[in-house]
C-alpha cells in the first residue's frame, strides 16, 4: 500500500521515514504537486496540515500524511510559529531564518529564551477520508545565543535540549526522533491506528 508524504521538506522526510516504518507503507514522495506556500492559509498548524494532506490525496487518489510544524518562541509571543519556514521572507533558507531569530532575541537573557517545537500530523487513510486522523507533539527547549552542530534541519542548531545539554543539531537522528515533537506525533498516530485495529 502506498502513502504519499505530503511535504517538500527533505529534513521531515528523513525523520518521518524510520518513524513510519512500522506501518509497512511504501512511502511515495511528493514531487511536483505540493500545495504552494501561498496556499497554506490556515491559522493553525492543524489547518495547514489538513490543506496539505487533502491536496496530495486528491491529486494522487492515495492515502496521504502531512506534517505542519514550527518553532514557537515565548519571548516573541509564539513567533515564528506558523511562519517558521519563511520567517526571514519568501525563499529564505535556514541560515537566514536563524540569523533573523538570533537578532530578534539579541537582548533577551538566557533564562527568558524558552521555546517549543510543535508538530501537527494529519493522516487521510483514503482520498476523501471525512474523518482524518490528527495527532500532535510538543518539544520544549530554549534558544541558544549562537548556532551549534550540523545535524537535523531548520532551527535545530539554535534549539537547546536541556536534558542532553546540547542543541537538537548535535543529537543522533534516532535520539531526536525519540524525543522530538515529530516523534511524539508519529507515535501517537501509530497508537491510534493500532487501537482502530
Ligand atoms: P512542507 O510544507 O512542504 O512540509 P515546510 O518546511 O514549508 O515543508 P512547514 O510549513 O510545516 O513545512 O514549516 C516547518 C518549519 O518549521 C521548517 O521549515 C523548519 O524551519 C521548522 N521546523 C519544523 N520542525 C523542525 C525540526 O524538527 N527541526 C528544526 N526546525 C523545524
Amino acid at each position: 500500500m502506498e502513502l504519499v508524504l505530503a511535504t517538500h521538506n527533505k529534513g521531515k522526510v528523513a525523520e518521518l521515514a524510520p518513524l513510519l516504518a512500522p506501518l509497512g507503507y511504501h512511502l511515495r514522495p511528493q514531487s511536483d504537486f505540493g500545495v504552494p506556500e501561498a496556499a497554506e492559509t490556515g491559522l493553525t498548524f492543524v489547518e495547514n496540515a489538513l490543506l496539505k494532506a487533502r491536496h496530495a490525496s486528491q491529486h494522487t487518489g492515495l492515502p496521504a500524511l502531512a506534517d505542519d510544524s514550527g518553532l514557537c518562541v515565548d519571548a516573541l509571543n509564539g513567533m515564528p510559529g506558523l511562519h517558521s519556514a519563511r520567517y526571514a521572507g519568501p525563499g529564505a533558507d535556514s541560515a537566514a531564518n536563524i540569523a533573523k531569530l538570533l537578532e530578534a532575541l539579541a537582548e533577551v537573557p538566557v533564562d527568558q529564551r524558552s521555546a517549543h517545537f510543535h508538530c501537527s500530523l494529519v493522516l487521510l487513510r483514503f482520498a476523501e477520508d471525512p474523518a482524518p486522523l490528527i495527532t500532535e507533539g510538543r518539544w520544549p527547549g530554549r534558544i541558544l545565543k549562537a548556532a551549534q552542530g550540523s545535524g537535523g534541519f531548520g532551527y535545530d542548531p539554535v534549539f537547546y535540549v536541556p536534558q542532553y545539554g546540547c542543541s537538537a543539531a548535535e543529537l543522533e537522528p534516532a535520539l531526536k526522533n525519540r524525543i522530538s515533537h515529530r516523534g511524539q506525533a508519529v507515535r501517537a498516530l501509530l497508537e491510534r491506528l493500532r487501537a482502530e485495529g
